[in-house]
C-alpha cells in the first residue's frame, strides 16, 4: 500500500478489537485511526470504565482477556474482597484493569479530556495507532426495554442481554461534541471502514454525534462497512436479537440496509453470498469473503481482503 495510506475505522467493542488486530497487521499501525464509541462507558464504584477504548488497546497491545475483553490472566482479588464486604460483583474488573480505570479517572479528575487520558493509555501499552474516543462529553447509551430504560452495562451484563429491547436513547448526544481528532480522521482518511460491530449500541451512538455522519458522508476515501452478522447470527453479543426486536431482517442484509447512503461497500461472509444482489440493490458494492477472525492470521487475511477489495492497498 501507498506508505501515506491513513485508514480510520469505527469501533465498538471485541468484535472491532480483532478487526484492528488484523488490520495493524497489513498497515503500518501508525497509520491507523480507531474512533471508540464511549455509550458502554459507566461509573464503577466512582471510577471512569470505558470498556471499549480498553478493549481496543488491549487487543492493539496483544494483551486481552479471554473473552476479547479485560486483561488476560486478570486476578479478581479486589473484586473478591469487596463481594465479601456486600458490594455487588456483577461487573468483572479484574485488578490489573482497575490499574487502567484509576488512572483514566484520576487523570479526568484532575481536568484532562478522556481523548488525552486515552492517549495516555494506549501509549503507556505500546499501541502506535490513535485510539480516540468519539467524544470527551458523556454520551451514555441507554437500552429502552419492557422492563424499563436500562444503563448499558445494566442491560448487557447485569442482566445478561435477556431483556426485550424496544428501542435506544442518547441523552448526551445533542450536547456531544467530536473528541480533538475525530473529524480529521475521518476527513483525511484513505479508507474508512465500519468494523463489525453492534449498528445499534456500537456505531450508532458513533453517527449520533453532531459532524460524525456528515464527515463520513462528505468523506472523499472509499467507506466500507463489515456485516456483524453471518448466516443470520451474531458473531458475538445481542446485535441479531436486537434487529429482531426492533423489526429488521436478522441477516447482514437486515444491517446492509441501515448503513445504506453512508457506505460504498459492504462485505458479506461467504456464507451470506447469496445475499450479494439484495445488498448491491442497496446502491452499495459488495465483497465477499471469510470474515470468521477465529486466530490472527485469519483477522489479517480478512483487513487484507477489504482493503484490497476497496482499492486503498494493492491485492
Ligand atoms: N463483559 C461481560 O460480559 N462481563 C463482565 O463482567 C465484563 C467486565 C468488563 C470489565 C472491564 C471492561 O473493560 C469490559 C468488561 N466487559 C464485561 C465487557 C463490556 O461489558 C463491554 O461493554 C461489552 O463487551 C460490549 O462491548
Amino acid at each position: 500500500m501507498p506508505p501515506a495510506s491513513r485508514v480510520t475505522i469505527l469501533a465498538g467493542g471485541v468484535g472491532a478489537a480483532r478487526f484492528l488486530g488484523g488490520l495493524v497487521r497489513v498497515v503500518d499501525p501508525a497509520r491507523v485511526t480507531a474512533i471508540c464509541n464511549v455509550g458502554d462507558d459507566f461509573a464503577w464504584n466512582g471510577l471512569h470504565v470505558s470498556p471499549d477504548i480498553d478493549t481496543v488497546i488491549y487487543t492493539l497491545a496483544g494483551i486481552e482477556g479471554e473473552f476479547g475483553w479485560g486483561l488476560r490472566d486478570d486476578t479478581r482479588t479486589v473484586l473478591d474482597a469487596m463481594e465479601a464486604l456486600g458490594e455487588p460483583a456483577w461487573f468483572g474488573v479484574g485488578d490489573r484493569d482497575l490499574a487502567t480505570h484509576l488512572t483514566r479517572t484520576a487523570r479526568l479528575a484532575a481536568g484532562e479530556p478522556l481523548s488525552a487520558a486515552t492517549a495516555v493509555l494506549a501509549s503507556a501499552r505500546g499501541v502506535a495507532s490513535t485510539i480516540l474516543p468519539v467524544t470527551d462529553d458523556p454520551h451514555p447509551t441507554m437500552v429502552v426495554t419492557a422492563e424499563g430504560e436500562l444503563a448499558f452495562q445494566e442491560y448487557f451484563v447485569h442482566r445478561r442481554a435477556s431483556d426485550t429491547v424496544t428501542g435506544f436513547r442518547f441523552p448526551g448526544a445533542e450536547a456531544a461534541r467530536p473528541a480533538p481528532g475525530v473529524l480529521d480522521a475521518i476527513a483525511g482518511a484513505d479508507a474508512i471502514v465500519i468494523a463489525p460491530s453492534n449498528p445499534f449500541v456500537s456505531i450508532d451512538p458513533l453517527l449520533q454525534v453532531e459532524g460524525v455522519r456528515a464527515a463520513i458522508e462528505a468523506a472523499r476515501a472509499p467507506r466500507v462497512a463489515v456485516s456483524p452478522i453471518v448466516g443470520g447470527q451474531a458473531i458475538k453479543g445481542p446485535a441479531a436479537a436486537m434487529l429482531e426486536a426492533l423489526g429488521h431482517e436478522v441477516s447482514a442484509f437486515g444491517v446492509a440496509r441501515l448503513y445504506a447512503g453512508l457506505v460504498d461497500w459492504y462485505v458479506l461472509d461467504e456464507q451470506d453470498a447469496a445475499l450479494a444482489g439484495a445488498v448491491e440493490a442497496l446502491g452499495m458494492r459488495v465483497h465477499v469473503t471469510d470474515t470468521m477472525m477465529t486466530g490472527p492470521e485469519r483477522r489479517a487475511a480478512l483487513a487484507r481482503s477489504v482493503l484490497s477489495a476497496i482499492g486503498a492497498i494493492d491485492a
